[in-house]
């Protein structure tokens, strides 16, 4: 399945979602952005896990800033609120997203990869919040997403004063889970979307839909989400049968990788 700037392929239980606008470094126009929040809500009951990557040697250039121009403030808030639903059907969707990142990660681009469940990135990735010297604001969820990630301080002075971040500055910040040398995102990525996929349907849905929900309750609140929550999961038979094969010495150890 194609659209103009978006190509998706089913690889077994993997969906692969790439950005293919690589002439205008992979920016998100109003099409491509539809485009994203509607192959997240497409994939067939097959998919279990997507890699979300992007063509050419940037991961993704942000807002397509030549759109941007003739709004007024009622057409840009909508906007924004367009790009909100879009990524939340990949955070808040039915299977774990995992990115591939390399070259640019910035703007709009970070705020693709911040919906993500894992962020994996090569050595050539770096981020940046280029709103702030554009003279606009981040539109796509970045004021909610980045700063659970890497805190509002960092992301603040990314913006007030343009700094970029180089891939090992920005693993080290918490940008990206995984750090692998140049090339090698999209590989990584498909390997744990494969890993990913073989766990229990319900510990994927918990993960993604009941933890970064827990993790914001007040504690007692969260303690008694997380009750319910484990009783579900545990209840189902997948995970039963999975606890038996580890007690019959069916199941792999924990290994230190
Ligand atoms: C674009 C865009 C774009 C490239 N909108 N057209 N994002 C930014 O402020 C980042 C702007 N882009 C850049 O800083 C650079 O393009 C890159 C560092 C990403 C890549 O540099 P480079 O030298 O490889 O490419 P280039 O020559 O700058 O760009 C190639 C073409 O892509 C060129 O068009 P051409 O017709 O002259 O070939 C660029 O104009 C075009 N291009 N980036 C439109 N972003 C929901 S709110 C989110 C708010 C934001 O994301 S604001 C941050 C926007």
């Amino acid at each position: 399945m194609t659209t103009q700037d978006l190509h998706i392929e089913l690889r077994g239980a993997i969906a692969v979602v790439r950005l293919t606008r690589a002439a205008k470094r992979n920016a998100i126009n109003d099409g491509l952005i539809l485009a994203i929040r509607d192959a997240f809500m497409g994939f067939p009951d097959t998919v279990r896990a997507a890699v979300v990557d992007g063509d050419g040697d940037h991961f993704c250039a942000g807002l397509d800033l030549s759109e941007i121009k003739e709004r007024d403030a009622g057409q840009g808030m909508h906007h924004s609120r367009m790009w909100h639903a879009a990524l939340q059907e990949v955070q808040f969707g039915r299977v774990p997203a995992i990115a591939a990142l390399h070259g640019a990660v910035v703007g709009g681009g970070l705020e693709l990869a911040s919906a993500c469940h894992i962020r994996v990135a090569d050595e050539t990735t770096f981020y940046a919040l280029p709103e702030g010297s554009r003279g606009i604001f981040v539109g796509g969820g970045g004021s909610v997403r980045i700063p659970r990630l890497v805190g509002a301080a960092r992301m603040a002075d990314m913006m007030f004063t343009g700094r970029v971040y180089d891939a090992a500055e920005g693993e080290r910040a918490g940008f990206a889970q995984y750090l692998v040398p140049k090339g090698e995102a999209f590989t990584r990525a498909l390997a744990i979307a494969e890993r990913v996929a073989q766990n229990a349907p319900l510990t994927n849905y918990a993960l993604m839909h009941a933890l970064p929900r827990i993790a914001e309750q007040p504690a007692d609140q969260g303690f008694l989400t997380e009750a319910l929550i484990s009783a579900i999961v545990q209840s189902a038979p997948e995970a039963k049968d999975r606890v038996r094969a580890f007690l019959e010495g069916r199941a792999a150890k924990v290994q230190k990788q």
